[in-house]
């Protein structure tokens, strides 16, 4: 196991005690002649490039050598020259409010102490000095002192590159479109559960491509719950903590019967969409139950670019979902939502989209129901082109995990036959968790390279 029960129960009252990189270290301890996991991604265009923090990789020492530093008054701002020549601008401001010393800050937590009512926005610098362990300290009017690594600031540069660079380490946001060509990222159950290399790998492809499959899980109900326990915790929802796909008697859900689900993402009448599922096949159908799979933001681009119009609707009108029954406990569910949404940039962030939960309630005046119609099935009939579905059948043992605030998954019907009744376990998890434990890998994997 990644952690024994024991550490387990232990870390989080540890935490407090010792530096967070120890910790890191603590938890990336491989067990020893454990084998690196490899993930297979074989995209003919796709590469899942290696990660590379700021802090762990040294650059060329020169990057953080700070040749010079200067208050520059009028600015109100501190200008850093650093050994390669380049520069970065601090403002007064942000210094004091992030100073680290230990009046300011708890060391223990990573975490502001400072109060903003304590901060004076219009502050001023008595005198700045490079320090002979190449530290940037500033005397504060009020006497108060505050030393900047060199290392924390350059991370933490204005500059337009040096805060693209961080982002992207941080939030992980570009994306690998694909279409049916797509050859799906494939990795090993046990060696996500046991190995922190084969874990990073995963995560990173669920990040950028949106799916991965995973093969060699038991054929029986728990490696969701174990997979979701890997990464941190699981969201429990109406239909429980896990819940089982399977053809049930007065089906709360028309995913409980055995028809045709067309593609969809899960759960848009909860306010807060799921941001990842796995799927795990127990049972297959003996006939049919052939899932079905489209990158949603690829086809919402493609519809962007050949039917503007159908775009805009669809990005402007927010659609009502309902869910309403009794499974965990009993639900009546009411929510709102942009079939396309996008976010600040204009750029797709995340697909609302089922047609069986989508409510019979449409709030919207009545000369724009048949336009939102008339885009909704111009969307359908780019989700449903050959050239952008992948069709797979799952076998017994195989997991799916899956971005669901991105793909549209769905499934054919099927048929069982009496030793052959399609059963499927799943689970739900939000991607603050996922991407959380992506990052955790990351620096421990780094730490053990
Ligand atoms: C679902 C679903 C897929 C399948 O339960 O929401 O999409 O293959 N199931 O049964
Ligand atoms: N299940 C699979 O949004 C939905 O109703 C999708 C959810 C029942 C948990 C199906
Ligand atoms: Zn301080
Ligand atoms: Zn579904």
């Amino acid at each position: 196991m990644w952690m024994n029960s024991f550490s387990r129960i232990a870390l989080p009252a540890l935490q407090r005690s010792i530096s967070t990189k120890a910790l890191w270290a603590m938890r990336s301890c491989r067990r020893p002649g454990e084998a690196a996991g490899l993930l297979r991604i074989c995209h003919p265009s796709m590469q899942i490039r290696g990660q590379k923090t700021m802090e762990s990789v040294s650059p060329p020492l020169s990057h953080h050598l700070v040749r010079h530093a200067q208050a520059l008054h009028e600015e109100r701002m501190i200008e850093v020259e650093w050994g390669d020549g380049s520069c970065s601008f601090y403002p007064f401001t942000w210094l004091r409010d992030n100073c680290q010393c230990p009046k300011c800050f708890l060391d223990s937590a990573q975490q502001r102490k400072l109060l903003m009512v304590d901060v004076d926005v219009n502050i001023g610098v008595d005198t700045v000095e490079v320090t002979n362990d190449n530290k940037v300290s500033i005397l504060w009017p009020d006497q108060h002192t505050s030393v900047f690594d060199p290392v924390w600031l350059k991370k933490r540069c204005f500059s337009p590159a040096a805060r693209q660079t961080l982002q992207e380490e941080l939030f992980l946001k570009e994306h690998y479109y694909w279409d049916s060509k797509l050859k799906i990222p494939t990795a090993n159950y046990e060696e996500v559960i046991h190995d922190d290399k084969a874990a990073l790998d995963w995560l990173i492809a669920l990040r950028r491509v949106g799916l991965v499959h995973l093969k060699g899980a038991p054929k029986e109900s728990g490696p969701v719950a174990r997979l979701s326990e890997r990464i941190g915790y699981l969201r429990t929802t109406y239909y429980g903590y896990t819940w089982e796909v399977t053809d049930k008697n007065m089906a709360v859900n028309l995913a409980y019967t055995a028809e045709k689900l067309s593609v969809h993402t899960d759960y848009p009448a909860l306010r807060y969409t799921p941001g990842v599922q796995f799927l795990h096949c127990i049972q297959q159908a003996a006939e049919g139950g052939e899932s079905d799979m489209v990158d949603g933001f690829h086809a919402a681009m493609q519809l962007q670019r050949e039917d503007p119009e159908a775009f805009k609707t669809l990005t402007t009108l927010r659609v009502d979902f309902t869910d309403r029954g009794t499974d965990y406990c009993d639900f009546m569910l009411q929510s709102k939502k942009l079939t396309i949404e996008l976010n600040e940039e204009g750029q797709v962030r995340m697909i609302n989209c089922n047609n069986a939960t989508r409510d019979s309630v449409l709030d919207l005046p009545l000369h724009q129901v048949q336009p939102f119609y008339r885009a909704y099935k111009a969307f359908v009939d780019i989700l449903n082109r050959p050239e952008n579905l992948i069709t797979f059948k799952l076998e017994p043992g195989e997991i799916v995990t899956f971005d669901n605030w991105r793909l549209m998954h769905g499934r054919k019907n099927y048929i069982n036959k009496p030793d052959m009744i399609r059963h499927l376990e799943g689970a739900y998890l939000d991607w603050d968790e996922v991407i959380s434990r992506l990052r955790i890998l990351r620096c421990a994997v780094q730490q053990n390279a």
